[in-house]
């Protein structure tokens, strides 16, 4: 179907008018944003509805995720109805240039990855024509908004998303549901954002609920004049959904966070319950016949004893409800480390949610009876991952590797039990945002070379295979060189750094962790510019090394790591002897919007940690997408990426899984500082002074040399794959000055890429897991 844009633009001027008082030339951005944000809702508005009425009997499935990193939706919502172009066109003719809506905020409400991901399955399923339904929270306040002060260190601010408003979701008030505590009940309130398919009239639904009082104001505390009284309610529900937590990969237990929980679990499945209702009438017992409910890691996994309470409540009894339980749950697990996996104090929990406690040992009992190896409750403590791979028909991690690990390692008890129960879904990104929008160009040269509209349809990259020659490298190569342009400008406007377009890119854009090993990435810069300077690296190829990272606010070591990056960035970058060869940048506020200039800017990708400790990656992907080389380990999603595109298209290095695993034990990392007098020249730039350093950093320095308590000396293996990785940073770098053939390794990656469209993911999880069928209405 085609969408009237010239309807969508004289509703803008109409809302622009009516509610702001303002042209279409006189708009600010933020003004354009929800006129135009609004116009659109109403264009949608038949066809969103129709989408919801279509699938009202059928089997659906529903992703509950704390987290959607969905970024900024103006032009990806005109991109997937296939109206960007003429609506841009429609506003330029009128003197208005779009591209002001880059001013506009993100929705950050997600930390990283497992966020991310949930927006690009979203994407994916409604493009698919599958049914597919988001729970998520509404959060007032997303992920922080980062800076650096003159210091190098990263400073937090709020990041207030919808102060200007919210275009793209309608508050459903007429579907409120409460949900209770001990001392107080609170008002979910539902917020519909639409998911616009890609070459489809198909339309589906996030619902994201926000929380609020039961009553606005205490009308007693107020008539005593007791102000600060009368608030305490309303503020006391709202404080549920104010603010996302920051932290990605280590877990902690906070009450707030256990509400945040629970509120998600309770208003989604009271929202299912009703919709079942309505559908099937009162008789629960094939709930799990429609319903299918994938739990985005256990964030929100209250939602399995949740749905027994309320089955419960509704007259079934225990062991049928948590039957019904087991078959309408499916688990994703994202993480093997131990420091992320949710445990929760039994204590604090009741505090809470006591009728949830009571279920949870319900199940624990009924597990121990069954097997009496293994436990969900142990030490006063419920394991959230156990609970939700007993109560689950399907567990599954998110990369080949990381799955084997879960078998062999973390679930390993379980899976001696369950084996049919575990799965591999490797993860997958939306090639509209990570490649039709953020590279219209490449796109455009795809799509121009295998001349069909690839990007409903990502296996048809493969065609580009066998008709890669130097043409076609040298037209890549200058669209490369045109999105460097490109993000200089951005990055000169940001962070007003000036950087040469012909210079190698070499990116690392992901959460700040030790595991990720920045830090092993910023030794080698270290290193790399020491011997530009003692003349003994005579052949290195300029580069810019592009950094992107927020570190959780908590997160020492990780705000050491950042602080020391920026500290040799500027020596570096100070540096005329090196001005010609090297650049060290870190961006402020990396986020969705920002990856959208770097990805397609990128020569390599830095994808460096050690074998074994990111589940998958998805990063990785969307930089594969764009043609840029990995420059990385055998980890997560980085082993298949390989496997599609070709070893010698790729620049590995370091211990494998196995390798690691067999080296653990007598690991000493001092011995290799000891005899690499070029490695331990770089770490002791975290002490000697050569940049200005703190306690921190001499806390990162005795972290890899003398360990912690809690680790021992360099956990995270930096320098033992030390001389590997810079053996082969330099070979990249080599190679790199054959434009011809370095170009060539590009473009393989991109033709090999179809396996990471969360287009198959989201296909793979409809038929393997969720047993629904794409609907055409
Ligand atoms: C838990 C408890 C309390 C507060 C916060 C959290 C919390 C929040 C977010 C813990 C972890 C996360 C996020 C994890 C994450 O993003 N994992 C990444 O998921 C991606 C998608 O599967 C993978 O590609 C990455 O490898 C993985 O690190």
């Amino acid at each position: 179907m085609k969408y009237n844009c010239l309807n969508i633009l004289r509703w803008t001027e109409a809302q622009l008018k009516y509610t702001y008082d303002v042209s279409l030339q006189e708009a600010t951005a933020q003004e354009l944003h929800e006129a135009l944000g609004q116009a659109v809702m109403m264009a949608i508005s038949d066809h969103w509805n129709d989408s919801k009425r279509a699938r009202m009997h059928e089997r659906k499935a529903y992703y509950i995720s704390a987290e959607y990193l969905i970024g900024r939706l103006v032009y990806s919502n005109l991109y997937n109805l296939g109206i960007l172009d003429e609506m841009k066109k429609l506003f330029a003719e009128r003197g208005v240039d779009l591209a002001i809506l880059e001013d506009v905020e993100d929705a950050a409400l997600g930390n990283g990855g497992l966020g991310r991901l949930a927006a690009c399955f979203l994407d994916s399923a409604a493009s698919c024509n599958l049914p597919l339904s988001g729970y998520g929270l509404r959060y007032r306040f997303g992920l922080f908004k980062q800076s650096f002060d003159a210091n190098g260190s990263q400073c937090e601010s709020a990041d207030d998303w919808s102060k200007y408003g919210d275009p793209w979701s309608y508050r459903r008030y007429n579907h409120t549901v409460k949900v209770k505590f001990p001392d107080h009940t609170v008002l979910a309130v539902p917020y519909d954002v639409p998911i616009i398919g890609y070459g489809t009239d198909n339309i589906n639904t996030l619902r994201l609920w926000q929380c609020e009082a039961e009553e606005e104001l205490d009308f007693n505390a107020f008539n005593d004049q007791d102000y600060l009284r009368a608030l305490t309610q309303k503020n006391k529900a709202e404080d549920i959904t104010r603010v996302l937590y920051p932290n990605d990969s280590t877990w902690e237990g906070k009450r707030l966070r256990i509400k945040q929980q629970y509120v998600l679990s309770s208003a989604s499945l009271q929202d299912m319950m009703r919709t079942y209702k309505k559908a099937h009438g009162e008789d629960y017992s094939h709930f799990a016949d429609f319903y299918a409910v994938q739990l985005n890691d256990t964030h929100p996994a209250m939602s399995i004893p949740e749905l027994i309470r309320l089955l419960m409540q509704e007259g079934m009894d225990f062991e049928q409800s948590l039957s019904v339980a087991q078959r309408t749950f499916s688990y994703t697990n994202h993480t093997v480390m131990g420091e992320a996996l949710e445990k929760w104090d039994l204590d604090l929990l009741r505090s809470v949610v006591p009728e949830i406690v009571d279920i949870i040992l319900r199940i624990d009992e009924k597990l121990k009876r069954e097997h009496p190896g293994l436990f969900i409750v142990r030490d006063n403590t419920a394991h959230m991952a156990n609970l939700s791979v007993y109560v689950s028909t399907y567990v599954n991690g998110v990369a080949e590797i990381h799955s084997q690990i879960l078998k062999d390692d973390l679930f390993k008890d379980w899976y001696a039990v369950y084996p049919e129960r575990f799965q591999n879904k490797t993860n997958g990104v939306t090639p509209r945002r990570w490649l039709g929008l953020c590279n219209p160009e490449l796109t455009q040269m795809i799509k121009y070379r295998i001349g069909t509209d690839f990007l409903k349809d990502l296996d048809r990259l493969s065609k580009l295979k066998p008709m890669i020659d130097d043409d076609m490298v040298r037209q890549f190569n200058a669209i490369k060189r045109q999105k460097k342009e490109q993000l200089c400008k951005v990055i000169a406007q940001k962070e007003g750094i000036t950087l040469n377009p012909d210079f190698i890119f070499d990116v690392q854009v992901k959460r700040l962790h030790e595991y990720k090993r920045q830090l092993l990435n910023a030794l080698s810069i270290v290193d790399i510019y020491f011997r530009i300077k003692d003349g003994s690296l005579t052949d290195f190829y300029p580069t810019a090394f592009i950094f992107g990272a927020k570190s959780a606010p908590g997160y020492g070591r990780a705000k050491a790591i950042i602080r020391y990056i920026n500290r040799i960035a500027k020596m570096i970058n100070n540096d005329p002897a090196v001005a010609d060869k090297l650049k060290v940048v870190f961006v402020q506020n990396y986020n969705c919007s920002y990856a959208e200039h770097i990805i397609p800017a990128a020569d390599i990708s830095e994808q460096i940690s050690p074998a074994g400790t990111e589940a998958s990656g998805t990063g990785n992907m969307k930089l594969m997408l764009n043609g840029a080389v990995t420059l990385g380990t055998m980890d997560g999603a980085n082993v298949e990426i390989v496997r599609e595109a070709g070893l010698e298209n790729e620049y590995i290095f370091g211990h494998t899984v196995e390798q690691l695993n067999a080296a653990r034990d007598s690991y000493y990392a001092r011995g290799i500082y000891d005899i690499n007098d070029r490695l331990r020249k770089a770490i002791n730039t975290l002490v000697d002074g050569t940049v200005p350093t703190d306690d921190a950093q001499r806390e990162l320095y005795a972290s890899l040399l003398d360990g912690a308590s809690w680790h021992k000396a360099d956990h995270y293996f930096l320098l033992l794959d030390y001389a590997s990785y810079m053996e082969t940073k330099l070979r990249a770098n080599r190679d790199y000055a054959d434009h011809l053939s370095f170009g060539r390794k590009c473009l393989l990656n991109i033709a090999s890429g179809a396996k990471f469209s969360s287009d198959r993911t989201i296909r793979q999880y409809a038929r393997e897991i969720w047993h629904i069928e794409p609907t055409q209405y």
